[in-house]
Protein backbone atom coordinates (compact mmCIF):
# COMPACT_ATOMS: atom_id res chain seq x y z
CA UNK A 1 0.00 0.00 0.00
CA UNK A 2 2.09 2.41 1.00
CA UNK A 3 4.18 1.43 -2.27
CA UNK A 4 1.41 2.39 -4.32
CA UNK A 5 1.75 5.96 -2.10
CA UNK A 6 5.18 6.76 -2.66
CA UNK A 7 4.50 5.60 -6.96
CA UNK A 8 1.49 8.01 -6.84
CA UNK A 9 2.99 10.71 -4.77
CA UNK A 10 5.36 10.93 -7.20
CA UNK A 11 4.10 10.95 -10.37
CA UNK A 12 1.74 13.88 -9.55
CA UNK A 13 4.60 15.75 -8.74
CA UNK A 14 6.32 15.12 -11.93
CA UNK A 15 3.19 15.41 -13.46
CA UNK A 16 2.35 18.62 -11.65
CA UNK A 17 5.74 19.77 -12.87
CA UNK A 18 5.76 19.41 -16.34
CA UNK A 19 6.03 22.63 -17.51
CA UNK A 20 4.43 21.76 -21.19
CA UNK A 21 2.51 19.65 -23.12
CA UNK A 22 5.79 17.30 -24.24
CA UNK A 23 7.17 17.10 -20.83
CA UNK A 24 3.58 15.82 -19.83
CA UNK A 25 3.28 13.65 -22.63
CA UNK A 26 6.53 11.71 -21.71
CA UNK A 27 5.53 11.63 -18.02
CA UNK A 28 2.42 10.03 -19.16
CA UNK A 29 4.29 7.62 -21.63
CA UNK A 30 6.78 6.85 -18.50
CA UNK A 31 3.68 5.72 -16.35
CA UNK A 32 0.82 4.94 -18.68
CA UNK A 33 2.31 3.75 -21.83
CA UNK A 34 2.41 0.26 -23.14
CA UNK A 35 5.90 0.00 -21.03
CA UNK A 36 4.77 2.27 -19.04
CA UNK A 37 5.51 2.07 -14.53
CA UNK A 38 1.83 1.88 -13.98
CA UNK A 39 1.13 -0.60 -16.82
CA UNK A 40 3.84 -3.11 -15.59
CA UNK A 41 1.71 -2.97 -12.12
CA UNK A 42 -1.21 -3.66 -13.84
CA UNK A 43 0.47 -7.06 -15.60
CA UNK A 44 1.46 -8.38 -12.64
CA UNK A 45 -2.46 -8.74 -11.58
CA UNK A 46 -2.78 -11.62 -13.88
CA UNK A 47 0.35 -13.76 -11.47
CA UNK A 48 -1.61 -13.55 -8.45
CA UNK A 49 -3.81 -15.39 -6.11
CA UNK A 50 -7.47 -14.32 -6.37
CA UNK A 51 -7.30 -13.47 -2.59
CA UNK A 52 -4.25 -10.78 -3.58
CA UNK A 53 -5.98 -9.68 -6.97
CA UNK A 54 -8.56 -8.68 -4.99
CA UNK A 55 -6.61 -6.72 -2.43
CA UNK A 56 -4.11 -5.32 -4.90
CA UNK A 57 -6.52 -5.21 -8.15
CA UNK A 58 -8.62 -1.97 -7.27
CA UNK A 59 -5.77 -0.08 -5.73
CA UNK A 60 -3.41 -0.27 -8.89
CA UNK A 61 -7.07 0.39 -10.75
CA UNK A 62 -7.14 3.50 -8.69
CA UNK A 63 -4.09 4.27 -9.22
CA UNK A 64 -4.17 4.24 -12.77
CA UNK A 65 -7.46 6.07 -12.81
CA UNK A 66 -5.62 9.16 -10.77
CA UNK A 67 -2.92 9.62 -12.33
CA UNK A 68 -5.27 9.37 -15.69
CA UNK A 69 -7.20 12.33 -14.32
CA UNK A 70 -4.33 14.14 -12.57
CA UNK A 71 -2.73 14.24 -16.50
CA UNK A 72 -5.67 15.07 -18.01
CA UNK A 73 -5.98 18.10 -15.66
CA UNK A 74 -2.71 19.14 -16.02
CA UNK A 75 -3.11 19.01 -19.75
CA UNK A 76 -6.10 21.13 -19.19
CA UNK A 77 -4.15 23.35 -17.46
CA UNK A 78 -1.11 23.70 -19.91
CA UNK A 79 -3.62 24.64 -23.18
CA UNK A 80 -4.81 26.94 -21.40
CA UNK A 81 -1.99 28.58 -20.60
CA UNK A 82 -0.26 28.14 -23.74
CA UNK A 83 -3.70 29.65 -25.06
CA UNK A 84 -3.38 32.63 -22.67
CA UNK A 85 0.39 33.75 -24.37
CA UNK A 86 -0.95 33.28 -27.35
CA UNK A 87 -3.45 35.72 -27.08
CA UNK A 88 -1.57 38.20 -25.08
CA UNK A 89 1.01 38.05 -27.79
CA UNK A 90 -1.34 38.34 -30.70
CA UNK A 91 -3.51 41.05 -29.52
CA UNK A 92 -5.07 43.45 -32.78
CA UNK A 93 -5.75 47.18 -31.16
CA UNK A 94 -8.99 47.69 -32.39
CA UNK A 95 -8.60 51.33 -31.59
CA UNK A 96 -5.85 51.32 -33.95
CA UNK A 97 -7.04 53.72 -37.53
CA UNK A 98 -7.59 51.56 -40.59
CA UNK A 99 -5.18 51.61 -43.24
CA UNK A 100 -6.64 51.92 -46.51
CA UNK A 101 -5.55 49.54 -49.22
CA UNK A 102 -2.89 51.54 -51.39
CA UNK A 103 -5.65 51.87 -54.64
CA UNK A 104 -7.59 53.79 -52.43
CA UNK A 105 -5.41 55.92 -50.39
CA UNK A 106 -3.92 58.11 -53.79
CA UNK A 107 -6.09 61.11 -54.83
CA UNK A 108 -6.71 62.34 -58.01
CA UNK A 109 -5.42 66.25 -58.40
CA UNK A 110 -8.54 69.02 -58.59
CA UNK A 111 -7.01 69.22 -62.27
CA UNK A 112 -7.22 66.00 -63.19
CA UNK A 113 -10.48 65.49 -61.83
CA UNK A 114 -12.14 69.30 -63.81
CA UNK A 115 -10.16 67.78 -66.76
CA UNK A 116 -12.54 64.17 -66.53
CA UNK A 117 -15.66 66.34 -65.62
CA UNK A 118 -15.36 68.66 -68.23
CA UNK A 119 -14.92 65.55 -70.67
CA UNK A 120 -17.32 63.80 -69.33
CA UNK A 121 -20.02 66.82 -69.96
CA UNK A 122 -18.88 67.34 -73.56
CA UNK A 123 -18.59 63.87 -74.13
CA UNK A 124 -21.88 63.56 -73.81
CA UNK A 125 -22.93 65.96 -76.18
CA UNK A 126 -20.93 64.23 -78.85
CA UNK A 127 -17.65 65.47 -78.58
CA UNK A 128 -14.27 63.75 -79.16
CA UNK A 129 -11.32 64.56 -76.64
CA UNK A 130 -8.36 65.60 -78.78
CA UNK A 131 -4.55 66.21 -77.51
CA UNK A 132 -1.40 67.08 -78.82
CA UNK A 133 2.30 67.87 -78.20
CA UNK A 134 3.09 70.43 -75.49
CA UNK A 135 6.22 71.68 -77.80
CA UNK A 136 5.10 73.29 -80.60
CA UNK A 137 6.32 75.11 -84.06
CA UNK A 138 5.04 79.15 -84.68
CA UNK A 139 2.85 78.36 -87.85
CA UNK A 140 0.63 75.88 -85.17
CA UNK A 141 1.05 77.93 -82.06
CA UNK A 142 0.43 81.44 -83.91
CA UNK A 143 0.69 81.74 -87.97
CA UNK A 144 -2.13 79.22 -89.19
CA UNK A 145 -4.24 81.02 -85.79
CA UNK A 146 -4.09 84.48 -87.95
CA UNK A 147 -1.45 86.02 -85.74
CA UNK A 148 0.18 88.35 -88.44
CA UNK A 149 4.10 88.21 -88.03
CA UNK A 150 5.46 91.14 -85.71
CA UNK A 151 1.49 91.45 -84.66
CA UNK A 152 1.94 92.06 -80.83
CA UNK A 153 -0.40 89.45 -80.01
CA UNK A 154 2.33 87.48 -80.24
CA UNK A 155 4.60 89.37 -77.68
CA UNK A 156 1.27 89.45 -75.30
CA UNK A 157 1.34 85.51 -75.50
CA UNK A 158 4.94 85.54 -72.89
CA UNK A 159 6.25 82.99 -75.32
CA UNK A 160 8.91 80.40 -74.14
CA UNK A 161 10.99 79.32 -77.39
CA UNK A 162 13.58 76.89 -77.29
CA UNK A 163 17.18 77.23 -78.64
CA UNK A 164 16.61 77.27 -82.64
CA UNK A 165 17.63 73.88 -84.18
CA UNK A 166 19.67 72.65 -86.83
CA UNK A 167 17.44 74.32 -89.56
CA UNK A 168 16.99 77.77 -87.70
CA UNK A 169 13.15 76.81 -86.71
CA UNK A 170 12.70 78.04 -82.96
CA UNK A 171 9.90 75.45 -81.26
CA UNK A 172 8.18 77.08 -79.06
CA UNK A 173 6.21 75.75 -75.51
CA UNK A 174 2.73 76.07 -77.10
CA UNK A 175 0.77 79.03 -75.27
CA UNK A 176 -2.78 77.94 -75.56
CA UNK A 177 -4.73 74.43 -77.16
CA UNK A 178 -5.50 76.23 -79.90
CA UNK A 179 -2.31 74.01 -82.02
CA UNK A 180 -4.26 71.04 -81.31
CA UNK A 181 -7.50 72.23 -83.31
CA UNK A 182 -5.49 73.45 -85.89
CA UNK A 183 -4.00 69.71 -86.38
CA UNK A 184 -7.34 68.48 -86.14
CA UNK A 185 -8.96 70.63 -89.15
CA UNK A 186 -5.73 69.61 -91.65
CA UNK A 187 -6.05 65.64 -90.57
CA UNK A 188 -9.66 64.90 -90.71
CA UNK A 189 -12.34 66.52 -92.74
CA UNK A 190 -15.88 68.15 -90.79
CA UNK A 191 -18.25 67.61 -89.21
CA UNK A 192 -15.53 68.40 -86.47
CA UNK A 193 -16.59 68.20 -82.42
CA UNK A 194 -13.30 67.94 -80.29
CA UNK A 195 -12.63 69.46 -77.04
CA UNK A 196 -8.85 69.64 -76.23
CA UNK A 197 -7.79 69.53 -72.66
CA UNK A 198 -3.42 70.11 -71.81
CA UNK A 199 -0.86 72.26 -70.62
CA UNK A 200 -0.41 75.48 -71.80
CA UNK A 201 2.71 77.70 -70.96
CA UNK A 202 3.37 81.26 -70.99
CA UNK A 203 6.19 83.11 -69.29
CA UNK A 204 4.37 85.09 -66.11
CA UNK A 205 4.48 84.15 -62.71
CA UNK A 206 2.70 85.88 -59.86
CA UNK A 207 -0.05 85.10 -57.20
CA UNK A 208 -2.54 84.26 -59.53
CA UNK A 209 -0.29 82.88 -62.60
CA UNK A 210 1.94 80.11 -62.95
CA UNK A 211 4.43 79.42 -66.13
CA UNK A 212 2.77 75.75 -66.91
CA UNK A 213 -1.23 76.47 -66.29
CA UNK A 214 -3.90 74.68 -68.08
CA UNK A 215 -6.53 75.09 -70.22
CA UNK A 216 -9.56 73.39 -72.44
CA UNK A 217 -10.59 74.37 -75.75
CA UNK A 218 -13.85 73.21 -77.46
CA UNK A 219 -14.05 73.50 -81.38
CA UNK A 220 -17.08 72.55 -83.82
CA UNK A 221 -16.96 72.72 -87.47
CA UNK A 222 -19.71 71.93 -89.77
CA UNK A 223 -21.72 73.47 -93.03
CA UNK A 224 -24.53 75.67 -90.92
CA UNK A 225 -22.36 76.17 -87.95
CA UNK A 226 -23.76 79.18 -86.09
CA UNK A 227 -23.60 81.32 -82.76
CA UNK A 228 -26.82 79.62 -82.00
CA UNK A 229 -25.20 76.56 -81.60
CA UNK A 230 -22.61 77.65 -79.36
CA UNK A 231 -24.40 79.65 -76.71
CA UNK A 232 -26.33 76.11 -76.46
CA UNK A 233 -23.22 74.34 -75.91
CA UNK A 234 -22.05 76.62 -73.90
CA UNK A 235 -24.90 76.81 -71.33
CA UNK A 236 -25.79 73.24 -71.19
CA UNK A 237 -21.85 73.33 -69.81
CA UNK A 238 -22.09 76.01 -67.49
CA UNK A 239 -25.94 73.98 -66.28
CA UNK A 240 -23.70 70.48 -66.29
CA UNK A 241 -20.14 71.26 -64.65
CA UNK A 242 -21.99 73.79 -61.86
CA UNK A 243 -24.39 71.24 -61.44
CA UNK A 244 -27.33 73.79 -61.40
CA UNK A 245 -30.42 73.73 -62.98
CA UNK A 246 -30.54 77.44 -64.45
CA UNK A 247 -28.09 79.84 -64.84
CA UNK A 248 -27.29 83.25 -67.01
CA UNK A 249 -24.86 83.88 -69.42
CA UNK A 250 -23.50 87.33 -70.47
CA UNK A 251 -21.89 87.57 -73.93
CA UNK A 252 -19.20 90.30 -74.26
CA UNK A 253 -17.55 91.77 -77.64
CA UNK A 254 -14.14 91.15 -77.32
CA UNK A 255 -11.00 90.21 -79.74
CA UNK A 256 -9.05 87.27 -80.76
CA UNK A 257 -6.98 86.84 -83.89
CA UNK A 258 -8.38 83.51 -84.55
CA UNK A 259 -12.49 84.76 -83.94
CA UNK A 260 -14.54 86.81 -85.59
CA UNK A 261 -16.82 88.01 -84.23
CA UNK A 262 -15.40 87.28 -80.49
CA UNK A 263 -16.46 87.44 -77.45
CA UNK A 264 -16.18 87.04 -73.98
CA UNK A 265 -18.63 85.02 -71.82
CA UNK A 266 -19.92 86.13 -68.08
CA UNK A 267 -22.14 83.95 -65.60
CA UNK A 268 -24.13 84.90 -63.17
CA UNK A 269 -23.20 84.38 -59.50
CA UNK A 270 -23.86 85.35 -55.98
CA UNK A 271 -20.51 86.44 -53.35
CA UNK A 272 -22.25 86.96 -50.33
CA UNK A 273 -20.57 85.96 -47.33
CA UNK A 274 -17.38 85.40 -48.94
CA UNK A 275 -18.67 82.19 -50.52
CA UNK A 276 -18.91 82.07 -54.72
CA UNK A 277 -22.31 80.84 -55.70
CA UNK A 278 -23.31 79.92 -59.04
CA UNK A 279 -26.68 80.23 -61.29
CA UNK A 280 -28.02 82.95 -58.77
CA UNK A 281 -27.25 86.45 -57.57
CA UNK A 282 -26.49 89.70 -59.36
CA UNK A 283 -22.54 89.25 -60.10
CA UNK A 284 -20.99 88.04 -63.04
CA UNK A 285 -18.08 86.47 -63.11
CA UNK A 286 -15.67 85.83 -66.29
CA UNK A 287 -15.37 82.40 -67.62
CA UNK A 288 -14.32 81.87 -70.68
CA UNK A 289 -14.06 83.26 -74.18
CA UNK A 290 -15.36 82.63 -77.73
CA UNK A 291 -16.13 83.09 -81.44
CA UNK A 292 -17.00 81.92 -84.98
CA UNK A 293 -13.56 80.55 -86.47
CA UNK A 294 -11.99 83.39 -88.43
CA UNK A 295 -11.92 82.74 -92.35
CA UNK A 296 -8.12 83.05 -92.82
CA UNK A 297 -8.23 80.19 -89.47
CA UNK A 298 -10.17 77.91 -91.68
CA UNK A 299 -8.31 78.61 -95.15
CA UNK A 300 -5.41 78.12 -93.35
CA UNK A 301 -6.37 74.58 -92.74
CA UNK A 302 -7.44 73.72 -96.09
CA UNK A 303 -11.05 74.46 -95.56
CA UNK A 304 -13.43 76.66 -97.18
CA UNK A 305 -14.72 79.12 -95.36
CA UNK A 306 -17.46 79.60 -98.13
CA UNK A 307 -18.42 76.25 -97.51
CA UNK A 308 -17.80 75.77 -93.72
CA UNK A 309 -18.05 77.63 -91.05
CA UNK A 310 -17.16 77.08 -87.20
CA UNK A 311 -17.51 78.06 -83.81
CA UNK A 312 -14.53 77.78 -81.03
CA UNK A 313 -14.35 78.44 -77.19
CA UNK A 314 -11.15 78.70 -74.58
CA UNK A 315 -11.07 78.64 -70.60
CA UNK A 316 -8.58 77.96 -68.04
CA UNK A 317 -8.69 74.79 -65.91
CA UNK A 318 -6.81 75.68 -63.18
CA UNK A 319 -9.12 78.66 -62.47
CA UNK A 320 -12.34 76.86 -62.64
CA UNK A 321 -11.27 74.25 -60.29
CA UNK A 322 -10.30 76.79 -57.77
CA UNK A 323 -13.80 78.68 -58.36
CA UNK A 324 -15.63 74.87 -57.79
CA UNK A 325 -14.21 73.68 -55.40
CA UNK A 326 -13.19 76.70 -53.60
CA UNK A 327 -9.50 77.28 -53.42
CA UNK A 328 -8.25 80.14 -52.80
CA UNK A 329 -4.65 80.03 -54.10
CA UNK A 330 -3.61 78.48 -56.98
CA UNK A 331 0.03 77.72 -55.80
CA UNK A 332 -0.39 74.44 -54.20
CA UNK A 333 -1.92 73.10 -57.11
CA UNK A 334 2.13 72.59 -58.43
CA UNK A 335 3.78 71.85 -55.08
CA UNK A 336 2.79 68.15 -54.63
CA UNK A 337 2.03 68.63 -51.21
CA UNK A 338 0.31 65.29 -50.22
CA UNK A 339 -1.49 66.68 -47.26
CA UNK A 340 -3.01 69.38 -49.59
CA UNK A 341 -3.82 66.51 -51.80
CA UNK A 342 -5.33 64.69 -49.08
CA UNK A 343 -7.91 67.60 -48.26
CA UNK A 344 -8.42 68.75 -52.07
CA UNK A 345 -7.96 65.68 -53.73
CA UNK A 346 -10.97 63.36 -55.38
CA UNK A 347 -10.91 59.35 -54.34
CA UNK A 348 -9.38 57.12 -57.08
CA UNK A 349 -12.41 54.77 -58.36
CA UNK A 350 -14.97 57.72 -57.75
CA UNK A 351 -15.25 58.57 -61.41
CA UNK A 352 -17.48 62.02 -62.47
CA UNK A 353 -20.54 60.51 -64.68
CA UNK A 354 -23.42 62.51 -65.26
CA UNK A 355 -25.78 59.87 -63.70
CA UNK A 356 -23.95 59.45 -60.38
CA UNK A 357 -22.96 63.57 -60.07
CA UNK A 358 -19.89 64.63 -61.58
CA UNK A 359 -18.11 65.81 -58.61
CA UNK A 360 -18.68 62.62 -55.54
CA UNK A 361 -16.21 64.06 -52.77
C1 LIG B 1 -9.66 82.30 -73.69
C2 LIG B 1 -10.15 82.35 -75.06
C3 LIG B 1 -10.44 81.10 -77.05
C4 LIG B 1 -10.45 79.90 -79.11
C5 LIG B 1 -9.97 80.08 -77.83
C6 LIG B 1 -9.91 78.80 -81.21
C7 LIG B 1 -9.19 77.80 -81.80
C8 LIG B 1 -9.16 77.69 -83.16
C9 LIG B 1 -9.83 78.56 -83.94
C10 LIG B 1 -10.53 79.54 -83.30
CL1 LIG B 1 -8.26 76.48 -83.89
N1 LIG B 1 -10.55 79.65 -81.98
N2 LIG B 1 -9.93 78.90 -79.86
C11 LIG B 1 -11.45 80.78 -79.58
C12 LIG B 1 -11.90 81.78 -78.78
C13 LIG B 1 -11.41 81.97 -77.50
O1 LIG B 1 -9.91 81.19 -75.78
O2 LIG B 1 -9.88 83.21 -72.95
N3 LIG B 1 -8.99 81.22 -73.30
C14 LIG B 1 -8.47 81.06 -71.99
Amino acid sequence: MSDFTTIETNLINEINAAADEPALEAVRVAALGKKGSISELLKTLGKMTPGERKEKGPQINGLRDRVTAAVAARRDVLEQAALATRLAAETVDVSLPVQEAPENRGRIHPISQVIDEISTVFGDMGFHIAEGPDIETDFYNFTALNFAVGHPAREMHDTFFMHPDANGERKLLRTHTSPVQIRTMLAQKPPIRIVVPGRTYRHDSDQTHTPMFHQVEGLVVDRTSHLGHMKWILEEFCKSFFEIDQIKMRFRPSFFPFTEPSAEVDIQCSRKGGEIRFGEGEDWLEILGCGMVHPNVLRNCGLDPDEFQGFAWGMGIDRIAMLKYGMSDLRPFFEADTRWLDHYGFRPLDLPTLIGGLSLT
